[in-house]
């Protein structure tokens, strides 16, 4: 089958998007509730609706833009992303999914086709855990993996809840509505960037996930009575910073010690109070990210960083507190969407290659509630979560070809 991707009409509504951001280009920052989230959503809503779909937004905000099949009583198929952006981010991450979903159902219009199943097209509410801590709020909801009564009481850094904020951004109805009827998805296919170096180093067009990586994040807390920096004698001193410096290093040893090269264990935020170069600390806090495509290894991983960072505050004499944020399995892709991914590399003469995410995904949780895999397209040196982050024009058509494609073939 001849597909047409206007990939320019594409590339320009990316570079759109990228313009509601709170931080100066070429750095993207969009996170959630935000009045800029807010405008973004405002400019998808008309491309969806141009496009021709029918827009439903469900009390988190996901968005669910349907193309009618001919026989609306099966199960649809769903694409889609996240549009949000962790601060001082790139304008792919999650957009190519979205944007490039909505060109995949405008390719296939084009073409002429009437899929037998209806396709929908999804914004997910708050991929990134930036404002909440908590990641793929929307399809954790949409899954039915997060209870509405516990997401309601998610407070951002302000202490602000997330029910209220979700409801004074104009999100009204109930959360327990927000969770997918069972079989209401026949499948799901996400497209993406790589946000790795494999698929450019190999020279590749396409990967084909077959598993998403386990991600999971904790929350340690080591508070000490302060003081100043000159009138404090060393021997004196219960530094919670010192706890914390050593079990930012203990986070980076057990990663690399876990046997395997796909654990990998980051502290990316490291917060110090009262941060005043002439006060010794007095409240610091880590939020550390750890994962593997190995549950159980990443969980023994996880173990002993909370027993180090136990023992470095015991061994200090300070109050520490140690906080699970969440610890989900990995995702397997289903098979026959893989086979189906390779069939359209083929048919469009696109190298391609297996591989998993070590990102997570939307789909993580889209895994629930039925069968899904991913497309991946080659992003610059493999950056992402960076204002450099980019994917030439060349490569997201040909992601594009392929999720039409792979739409085409599970739409029958
Ligand atoms: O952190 C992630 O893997 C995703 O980009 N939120
Ligand atoms: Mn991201
Ligand atoms: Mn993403
Ligand atoms: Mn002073």
């Amino acid at each position: 089958m001849e597909l047409k991707v206007d990939v320019n009409r594409c590339s320009a509504e990316l570079d759109r998007l990228a313009q509601f951001s709170d931080v100066p280009a070429p750095a993207v920052q969009r996170v959630v509730f935000t009045p800029t989230d807010l405008a973004a959503r405002g400019y998808l809503i008309e491309l969806f609706e141009a496009a021709g779909l029918r827009v439903r937004v469900d009390p988190i905000g996901n968005i669910l833009a349907r193309w009618e099949g001919a026989d609306p009583s099966l199960p649809a198929l769903a694409t889609g992303s996240h549009t949000d952006a962790i601060p001082y981010s790139g304008k792919y991450d999650g957009t190519v999914g979205v944007l490039g979903g909505l060109e995949a159902i405008r390719t296939l219009q084009q073409a002429g086709v009437k899929p037998r199943r209806s396709i929908e097209l999804i914004m997910f509410t708050s991929e990134e855990p930036t404002r909440f801590a908590y990641g793929c709020l929307g399809s954790r909801l949409l899954s039915g993996q997060l209870a509405p009564d516990a997401a309601a009481t998610l407070t951002d850094a302000d202490g602000q809840r997330l029910d209220a904020v979700r409801q004074n951004a104009g999100f009204k109805g109930l959360l327990a509505d927000v969770k997918l009827q069972p079989g209401h998805y026949a499948a799901f296919v996400e497209l993406h960037i790589e946000q790795g170096p494999l698929l450019e180093r190999a020279g590749l067009a396409i990967g084909a996930v077959t598993a998403i990586a386990a991600p999971a994040a904790l929350r340690v807390r080591y508070t000490g009575p302060g003081g100043h920096a000159g009138g404090v004698m060393m021997a004196d001193r219960r530094d919670p910073l010192i706890a914390g410096s050593r079990l930012a290093l203990e986070v980076d040893a057990a990663a690399r010690d876990s046997g395997s090269p796909d654990t990998v264990g980051t502290v990316g935020v490291l917060d110090v109070h009262p941060r005043a170069v002439n006060s010794i600390p007095r409240d610091v806090q880590l939020e550390i990210d750890v994962r593997d495509i190995d549950g159980p290894r990443r969980d023994r991983v996880l173990e002993r960083i909370k027993r180090q960072a136990q023992t470095f505050g015991d061994e200090l004499g300070v109050p520490t507190t140690i906080e699970m944020i969440n610890a989900d399995p990995p995702a397997t892709s289903d098979p026959t969407i893989v086979a189906a991914i390779e069939k359209s590399c083929a048919d469009a003469k696109l190298t391609h290659q297996r591989m998993v995410s070590r990102a997570y995904h939307d789909s993580l949780f889209m895994s629930l509630v039925c069968p899904i895999a991913m497309i991946f397209i080659p992003c610059r040196d493999g950056m992402s979560h960076r204002p450099e982050e980019y994917s030439s024009p060349e490569a997201i058509r040909a992601g594009i070809e392929v999720l039409a494609r792979t739409l085409y073939q599970l739409a029958e």
